[in-house]
């Protein structure tokens, strides 16, 4: 056998393997894998789209497109359905904190809390500890609004003082004092707002806001946490 013919076929080995190796992990993965079934609201746009020239560079150009089915671990539920959330607002302004969580993401009157000026943010103790995936935030999609300081931290301690994990943040400026964000700045729309999570651990989820172009007030119409329950 000469070098040559040797050196081929060593390369051709090589690339097979990597191919089949490939295959496989890409295999295992798919089959490990499916899209989140989620359950969308009917989209209530009204009025007139803005100008995106007069939106800052941290704001994510408006798409027309909906959103590509996100891939998660097959099994993973919203863990948040349903469960318990508690505010930096004690007294909201219109509505209560079960409508976080209730499964209603209209974008009606009844279907959001409204939380008073400034940094605010709502919690959701999923009631274990979980490992979270995705999370979905829908802070009201009835008009063409961008939320400000928009902050998702996970945490096993109810008050967010160790432990914590941010897992989105677009106040570029510091403002809401959580440190500054790398995170786009966004239109609320009717699919709501995916944050991909990688499998991070924890039983809370805290969703800081501080108004929109639109309101000085916060209003939350649902958070979805996708996940699995922690092994
Ligand atoms: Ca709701
Ligand atoms: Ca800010």
């Amino acid at each position: 056998m000469n070098m040559k013919y040797c050196s081929d076929l060593t390369k051709r080995l090589a690339l097979l393997l990597a191919l089949g190796v490939g295959f496989a992990t890409h295999n295992l993965h798919a089959q490990d894998l499916a899209p989140l079934p989620l359950k969308l609201p009917i989209p209530a746009f009204m009025g007139t789209p803005p100008d995106m020239q007069q939106m800052g560079p941290e704001v994510e150009k408006l798409s027309d497109k909906p959103r590509a089915p996100f891939m998660a671990p097959k099994g993973c539920v919203n863990l948040a359905f349903k469960k318990k959330v508690t505010s930096s607002d004690k007294s909201p302004i219109t509505g209560s904190l079960d409508l976080v969580t209730d499964g209603d993401k209209e974008a009606s009157d009844n279907s959001f809390v409204e939380l008073h000026k400034k940094t605010q943010w709502v919690q959701v103790d999923l009631g274990t500890e979980a490992k979270i995936y995705a999370i979905i935030v829908w802070h009201a999609h009835n008009t063409f609004q961008v939320y400000h300081d928009v902050v998702v931290q996970i945490s096993d301690d109810p008050d967010f003082t160790k432990d914590v994990t941010t897992v989105y943040n677009n106040d570029v400026d510091n403002t809401s004092g959580l440190g500054i964000g790398t995170d786009k700045e966004y239109f609320e729309d009717y699919q709501g707002r995916l944050m991909p999570v990688k499998g991070v651990k924890g039983r809370y989820v805290r969703c800081y806001s501080k108004g929109s172009t639109y309101s000085a007030l916060n209003r939350y119409t649902e958070v979805e946490v996708w996940g699995l329950p922690a092994e």
